[in-house]
């Protein structure tokens, strides 16, 4: 029997909070993208946000790559010669991807393991921690084969990286090591090979104790800063912040404090 595409482990920190696994399993195509991965990936993120014990999601991917984009034996023209219609395709799953992955209340870790390609180098990018392992790459391979970058790469490029260096990375399309990724500010963070995973599962587990809320409200807020004017983000930083001054975990943070003791978070949606 076939492997799954895309494996989801669940990891229990306690019993009311868990984070989710989710591997990119294609490893000798270096899991690039083929229509039952997507779907399967697109379903893992829908569970995250069900389950409401998940506090993380740790994506990565299996073997010596992290993801190298859409698989192009799938984007032949077709018998007849009609050309694939790529539309379609993002409109059908991957700007629902990044939707629902940008609306997830809880952080998603992005450890990257190897090179990131394509649509496979915007998947990490537009996840909240992204580490990646010194040996990793990012490659926006799309201007090689006849594309632009999708998957939210014009839109995240532009804004991590600024216009000259996003300009320069998908019109030339050459690899960008781990470490000028991070001194770019395009992630957060690149690690010694063999530190990238242990890394990453001690900041799930870190975010399995945190109070979920705000973690969910700073998503939402610094999202919603690349569009709002100053004063439309003044209004939803007061408007959420008024929501999390009446949550439980606030309360608690600042007995905690006063009490120079460390805060007790209560589990998702119960603060
Ligand atoms: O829906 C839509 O189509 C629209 C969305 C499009 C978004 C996109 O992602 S377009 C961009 C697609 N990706 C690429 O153009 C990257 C293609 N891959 C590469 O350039 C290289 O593989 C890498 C630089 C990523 C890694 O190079 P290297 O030398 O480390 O590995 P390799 O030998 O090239 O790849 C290993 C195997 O994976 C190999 O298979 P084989 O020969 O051992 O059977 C290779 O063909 C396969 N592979 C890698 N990337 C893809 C792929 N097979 C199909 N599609 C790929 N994208």
């Amino acid at each position: 029997m076939e492997e799954s595409p895309v494996l989801v482990e669940i990891c229990e920190v306690a019993p009311d909070a868990n984070y989710h696994i989710v591997t990119l399993n294609r490893p000798q195509k270096l899991n690039a993208f083929i229509g039952p991965l997507v779907g399967a990936l697109n379903a893992a993120f829908d569970a995250a946000g069900r389950d409401k014990t998940c506090r993380a999601v740790l994506l990565t991917g299996a073997g010596r790559g992290f993801c190298a984009g859409q698989d192009l034996s799938e984007r032949l023209a077709a018998a007849d010669g009609t050309p694939p219609d790529l539309g379609a395709s993002l409109e059908g799953w991957g700007n629902p991807l990044i939707r629902r992955m940008r609306a997830l209340p809880v952080p998603i870790v992005c450890a990257v393991n190897g090179v990131a390609a394509g649509a496979g180098a915007n998947l990490a990018l537009a996840c909240d921690i992204v580490l990646a392992a010194r040996s990793a790459s990012f490659i926006q391979a799309f201007a090689r084969i006849g594309l632009m970058p999708d998957l939210g790469g014009t839109f995240l490029l532009t804004r991590l990286a600024g216009s000259a260096r996003a300009r320069g990375l998908a019109l030339l399309a050459e690899p960008l090591s781990a470490a000028h990724a991070e001194e770019w500010g395009l992630i957060w963070k690149s690690v010694e090979d063999d530190a990238l995973m242990s890394e990453a599962h001690a900041l799930c587990q870190r975010f399995c104790a945190a109070p979920h809320a705000a973690l969910a409200a700073i998503k939402r807020s610094i999202d919603a800063a690349a569009t709002n004017s100053l004063d439309q983000q003044l209004d939803l930083e007061r408007d959420l912040q008024r929501g999390l001054g009446r949550t439980p975990d606030f309360a608690e943070g600042v007995r905690a404090f006063l009490g120079k003791r460390p805060a007790v978070f209560g589990p998702r949606g119960g603060g």
